[in-house]
This record gives structure tokens, sequence and C-alpha cells, in this order.
């Protein structure tokens, strides 16, 4: 992003989400008018095209294969599903597909060259193509970019510090590593998190603030509110107010100006007026279709009837512009550029281990039965 920077203190982010809402709202909704054309919204579709079975153990993830949830499982999609499913949302409205994989990270092989096949075969469409798959080595970011991949999706998810009470199976550098690794390959990069984990609003503040010191900072920034599924170790966390959903996106159209801000999971909990709440405070995209990944989201017409009263339109394709150049010597300058060699810090989460020996159980049940 090439607007002035500022230099963001979690102290001052801190102070900023705290403001008076309605202020709150009045400030971010003119950073958003200043910024970027408040009548558009981004719209994207998500693909999951291989669900289920990760072996990871994110506390939030109805797809870590540790914890037994009712989602179905399934191998890697065709590249005909994802194109007809490509052309469906294209057709109705949709500027950006967004394919998800249930991976720790990419791995080399005939799923890695059948991914590619499906960037290309999106992007024939004219269609923005985001991926989310993991981790993500230089190369495999640099092949993917080539394919003519626009976008990478790596979520920091929260603050460093509550990382570690949510995800014991990799580190948060290697988070900042891959989203590295796509600015090296000139990929634009979507990056954000997850409310409702019982992080505070200080986790919240800290999140952003690391967001912000990414140079160039995120071209997207997801803020989804979690969506507690039975069978995770958060299946029990209480639902989020709609006014921290409010703050956070407010926050973040501020400390990130230039960014699209996107209203993401949690949508179907959310009110149409808290929605609205919501574009007005500068979110400027959203995920359409009836799932997210594995779990439900608005019906598309439902959207659209939304958009008509609050006279908003989805954006064309590449409105944003081309992807950035190629930037092999680019560094982070939240971390040390080091080795690509993934972590498994493997401390231990309480609540998901509790999880993991209760799907062990659940499973036992269900075999007996
Ligand atoms: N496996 C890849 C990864 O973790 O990067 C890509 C898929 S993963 C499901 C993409 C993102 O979805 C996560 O980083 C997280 O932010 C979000 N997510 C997953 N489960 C969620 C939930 N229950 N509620 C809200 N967001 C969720
Ligand atoms: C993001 O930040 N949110 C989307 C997308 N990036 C990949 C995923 C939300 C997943 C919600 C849980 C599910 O449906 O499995
Ligand atoms: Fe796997 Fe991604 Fe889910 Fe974590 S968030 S369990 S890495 S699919």
């Amino acid at each position: 992003m090439t607007d002035k920077r500022k230099n963001w203190t979690k102290e001052e982010v801190f102070e900023l989400y705290n403001k008076p809402l309605l202020q709150l709202v009045f400030e971010a909704a003119k950073v958003h008018r200043e910024n970027h054309d408040p009548q558009e919204v981004q719209v994207s579709t998500l693909l999951s095209i291989k669900t289920g079975g990760c072996p990871e153990d994110c506390g939030y993830c109805p797809q870590a294969a540790r914890y037994h949830t009712d989602i179905e499982k399934n191998d890697l999609m065709s590249v005909q599903t994802v194109k007809a499913q490509a052309l469906r949302a294209k057709s109705s409205g949709s500027s950006r597909v967004c394919m998800g994989a249930a991976w720790r990270n990419v791995k080399e092989g005939a799923d890695f060259d059948q991914v590619l096949e499906m960037v290309r075969t999106v992007r024939d469409l004219d269609m923005e193509v985001c991926c989310t798959l993991g981790m993500l080595t230089q190369d495999q970011a640099r092949r993917l970019s080539d394919a003519g991949l626009y976008a990478y999706n790596h979520n920091l998810d929260t603050s460093e510090e509550h990382y570690k009470k949510v995800i014991s199976t990799r580190g948060y550098e290697d988070r900042i590593e891959t989203i590295g690794n796509a600015r090296k390959a000139g990929l634009t990069v979507c990056s954000g998190g997850i409310i409702g984990m019982g992080e505070t609003p200080e986790d919240r503040a800290a999140m952003l603030v690391t967001l912000s010191c990414l140079n160039p900072y995120p071209e997207s920034v997801p803020i989804n509110a979690l969506v507690a599924v039975e069978g995770t170790p958060m299946e029990d966390q209480e639902q989020i107010p709609i006014w921290d959903m409010v703050r956070m996106v407010a926050t973040t159209r501020i400390v990130l100006p230039k960014t699209t801000v996107r209203l993401s999971a949690g949508r179907t909990q959310m009110s149409d007026e808290g929605q609205a709440l919501c574009f007005m405070s500068g979110a400027g995209s959203i995920f359409a279709g009836d799932k997210l990944l594995t779990t439900p989201n608005p019906d598309i017409n439902k959207d659209m009837e939304l958009f008509n009263i609050l006279g908003l339109t989805p954006q064309k394709a590449y409105k944003k512009g081309d992807k950035p150049e190629v930037n092999e010597n680019y560094k982070n300058s939240c971390t040390n550029d080091k080795n690509e060699k993934w972590s498994r810090p493997a401390h231990t989460i309480e609540a998901n281990v509790k999880a993991t020996i209760s799907a062990k159980e659940k499973r036992k049940l269900n075999h007996k039965l």
C-alpha cells in the first residue's frame, strides 16, 4: 500500500477501539470515503476445494481432524467443478473466487499441480483468484502467481500472545513468513483474524498493529466473528456482540486506510442493521455464497436485497488495480527473515487437548454402536 504510513502503537489503536461508538463510526466512515468508493462492495465467493482432515489443532476450526465435528470431508475438487462454481459465482455478482484447502502447508505433487490448473481456469474467466492453502514457500508462491493468482489469504487470526492459546501446531512467525513469501512473488495479501475467541480488546489492537507494520500492509483484511462449532475446543464461546464487530471493522478502517476490510464469517448471526453499520464503518467486501467453507452464510439473494436497500453495488474485478511487482528482496518489518522451515511449537493448550480426547471417546462410542 502506498499511502502515508503511520507507525501505530498498541496504545493508540486500543484508544481508537474504545472511543465512544458513534464517534468511532463517524471517523471510520470519513476515512472510508476519503480512500474508497463507499457505494461499492467487493464480493468474493468461497470454495472449499479440500475439506476436513487437517492435521493442525486450530482451536476454532471444524476442519481439524483431531476434533469430532459434523462436517462432510472431501478430497481435492476437480477443476471442472471449480469452473462450474466460479461461473455460477460470477453470474451472481462475485468478482473473486477464494479457494480454501484444509492443509497445514502446500506440498509439491499432483494436488498442487491441480490447484495451479484451477487458478489458471478461474483467471481465464476474468475473475480475481484468491487461494488459502496454508503455509507456502517462496517458490510455491511464485508458481501460483505465474498461474494467475491475484491474492493469497493467510490470516494472523489474533495477537501473537493470544495465538499461543489457540494453536500449538504452528507458530505466529510462520504465518508472517508465508505472508512475506506471497509478497515476494508479487501477490496481493489478504490477512486478518477472528474475534470472539476469548481474546481481550488489547489482543485485537495488537493484531491490528502487527498488520499495520507489514510494509506494505495487506490489500484486504478479513474480520471474522468466530463461528463456534460443536466439537471444537471453542464450541462454548459466547457469540460476540455486534458492537464488537462494528468497533473492530471501524478500527481496522482507520488503522489501515487503503485496505479492503472484509466482513467475513459470522454474518448469519448478524442483523441487516448490524451489517449496515459495518458497511458504514468501512467494510468494503463480503464473502458470498450459501456456505463459507463448512458453515452457513447468508443466501446470495438476501445479500443482494440488502445491497439494494443500502444502495450498494458489487465491485468489478481488478477495480483496485493489477498485482504488485515481484519483489524478491521484500523483508518483513515485523520479524527477522529466516529459513523456510515451519515450526511445530507443540506447547499444551488444555481446551484443545480436552476436545481431542472427547473426540476419541465419541469415535469409540460410535464404533461400538
Ligand atoms: N488451512 C488454511 C489456513 O489455516 O491458513 C486455510 C483455510 S482456514 C479454514 C482459513 C481461515 O478461516 C482461518 O485462518 C480462520 O481465520 C478462518 N476460520 C476457520 N474456522 C473459523 C471459524 N470457526 N470461525 C471463524 N473463522 C474461521
Ligand atoms: C477468512 O478470513 N474467512 C474465510 C476465508 N478467509 C477463507 C473462512 C471462514 C471459515 C469459517 C468457518 C467455516 O466455514 O469452516
Ligand atoms: Fe487446518 Fe486451516 Fe483449519 Fe487450522 S484453520 S485446522 S490449518 S484448515
